[in-house]
């Protein structure tokens, strides 16, 4: 096997990172890609999109039928939307302890909702950042955005 530098093999695990669109219009790509890179994940892919219908129903599909997700479309739809692959040892539940928990008001302080958002008063949680869950929401995700 081969080894990298930090001691990861190759075949270390990968998620699928999105700044939303209320990350973006904000400013915060920058910041919120270096925190991900100041915990020690590594940038392995990386594009500015503007997200069609078709590739949020697809990303999105677990969610059908809830009461946020035609907002949570919308939004989406919104403005361009930064999408990363991070790379590294159990990244995919490292990220989403640093991303924080979905309601930004109460996410925790030094998480990235918890620290950088807040509640807007509007239908969806502008919540600044997706993670995925799972290795297979992972794999999924990933070739939505990367296809
Ligand atoms: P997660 O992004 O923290 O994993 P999910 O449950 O997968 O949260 O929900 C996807 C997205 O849908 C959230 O990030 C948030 O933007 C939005 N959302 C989830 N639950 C609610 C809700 O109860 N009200 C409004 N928006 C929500």
């Amino acid at each position: 096997q081969e080894i990298a530098i930090g001691g990861e093999n190759v075949s270390a695990e990968r998620t699928l990172i999105l700044v939303k669109p209320d990350g973006v219009a904000r400013g915060l790509s920058g910041t919120i890609l270096a925190r991900v890179e100041a915990k020690g994940y590594s940038l392995v892919d990386l594009k500015l999109v503007h997200a069609t219908r078709e590739i949020l129903e697809a990303h999105y599909a677990g969610h059908v039928g809830k009461p946020f997700y035609e907002p949570l479309v919308e939004f989406m739809l919104s403005g361009p939307v930064l999408a990363a692959v991070f790379e590294g040892e159990r990244v995919i539940e490292g990220f989403r302890s640093l991303a924080g928990s979905t309601e930004p008001t109460t996410a925790a302080p030094g998480t990235i909702r918890g620290d950088l958002g807040r509640d807007w008063g509007l239908k969806v949680q502008q919540n600044l950042v997706h993670g995925s869950d799972s290795p297979e929401s992972a794999e999924k995700e990933i070739s939505i955005w990367f296809s």
